[in-house]
């Protein structure tokens, strides 16, 4: 695998330079200060690009070129984005930039109910409790209609997980649920989120799946003429939220994403932490049967309980069996004869890192561990014979 790390750009307090001696020779960015829908420009490409190769590495792929809101509900005038995000993509096959992951997850992206959740060794994960989300939904969006989505139980049970919480828990819940998308400082305030929802009252699955396949038709084209690799990032976590649908997060999904505008260009991103919240995803399978458009790999790992709480265990911990997917993964590269850019998705919050403040997942020390774990888990894989 060509081993990566995410870069939020010159304002990361991780810098180039702990990536690269984290061991890396690629990394993951975007121009997180241009703002969703406008072109990439050449210049600011090549300016990206050549920070990086300054600091010794590649601009491998780039994480992400977001899809405007106004192309997920095609919304009046809609096409004008689509025909930007061709633009982009000219601009960035022009630079020779070749791996361009997306999400078409609505309003949201990620979602958790706790950024410092401690772990007994005293490192800290990303969590998601689910009493903890539906008290948030309920009682502090005060979403309308939100009541509806849960049963009696749930409701109950959220509520006195609200009444255990100080007002200062809560306001933290609160915090952490609406933290904007990675890489930008926006946030998302009570009334710009329910106005946000509203939008998607008249969008069910189906419509929003059909608004993707129209996207995938215009853009796929474009992308595959210029030899690009599109890689749609799952759903996180893989189901609806907050009233929103979702329309990437079982294998079926993704089934019908590549069928919709079947084409090399048309892949993956394969978020091992994303889909492992799903039960029903078999990650090693998924690897077997859609292996060919696969072009990017987030390897994370999570660890869910029954109530459906689950926090990111390490990186060989966990539900997911790294080692079978891995292998797998292996497998696929062998046969293309050619590595695929991975990067440890996320890590804890451990030793120096505790007392600094860094994106939600992504600390230096944490995602170094995870690599060095993965990169010895490949090592291990690649040159025992009998696996
Ligand atoms: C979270 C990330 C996601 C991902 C986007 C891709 O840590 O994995 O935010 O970058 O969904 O578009």
């Amino acid at each position: 695998m060509q081993q990566t790390m995410r870069w939020f750009g010159p304002n990361d307090p991780v810098s180039l330079e702990h990536i690269r001696q984290a061991g890396c020779s690629g990394v993951v960015t975007a121009l997180h200060h241009i703002p969703v829908g406008e072109v990439w420009s050449v210049e600011e490409i090549q300016q990206r690009i050549a920070t990086i190769a300054e600091a010794g590495m590649q601009w491998a792929v780039v994480e992400s070129l977001p899809v405007h809101e106004d192309i997920k509900q095609q919304r009046a005038g809609f096409e004008k984005y689509i025909e930007n995000y061709r633009q982009s993509l000219r601009n960035l096959a022009q630079c020779g930039i070749k791996v361009i992951t997306y999400n078409f997850m609505p309003v949201l992206d990620w979602m958790r109910t706790d950024i410092s959740y401690a772990m007994p060794d005293g490192s800290k994960a990303l969590y998601f409790e689910r009493a903890a989300f539906v008290a948030f939904d309920l009682y502090l969006l005060q979403r309308p209609g939100a009541e509806k989505d849960y049963t009696e139980a749930e409701i109950a049970t959220a509520k006195k997980r609200l009444q255990s919480m100080t007002a200062e828990q809560q306001a933290t819940l609160y915090h952490n649920a609406l933290l904007g998308l990675p890489g930008s400082d926006e946030r998302f305030t009570k009334e710009v989120i329910l106005a946000a929802l509203q939008q998607y009252a008249h969008i069910d699955a189906n419509k929003l799946k059909q608004h993707l396949f129209h996207f995938l038709r215009q853009v796929v084209p474009v992308a595959e003429e210029l030899g690009l690799q599109l890689a749609i990032h799952p759903d996180d976590p893989p189901y609806p939220l907050l009233g929103l649908p979702r329309i990437v997060s079982t294998e079926q999904d993704l089934a019908d994403i590549l069928q919709a505008a079947p084409s090399p260009a048309n892949g993956l991103c394969f978020c091992t932490g994303s889909l492992s919240v799903h039960r029903s995803n078999d990650l090693p399978g998924i690897v077997q049967r859609y292996g060919n458009n696969i072009h990017f790999v987030h390897l994370r790992n999570t660890k869910q309980d029954a109530a459906g709480n689950f926090y990111e265990a390490d990186h060989l911990d966990g539900d997911v069996n790294m080692f079978a997917v891995v292998k797998e993964l292996v497998k696929l590269m062998e046969k293309r004869k050619a590595a695929i850019p991975m990067r440890p998705d996320h890590g804890h919050q451990m030793l120096d890192d505790l007392h600094k403040t860094t994106y939600p997942g992504y600390s230096a020390i944490g995602r170094l561990r995870g690599l060095a774990e993965l990169r010895g888990l490949e090592m291990g894989i690649v040159l025992s014979p009998h696996q």
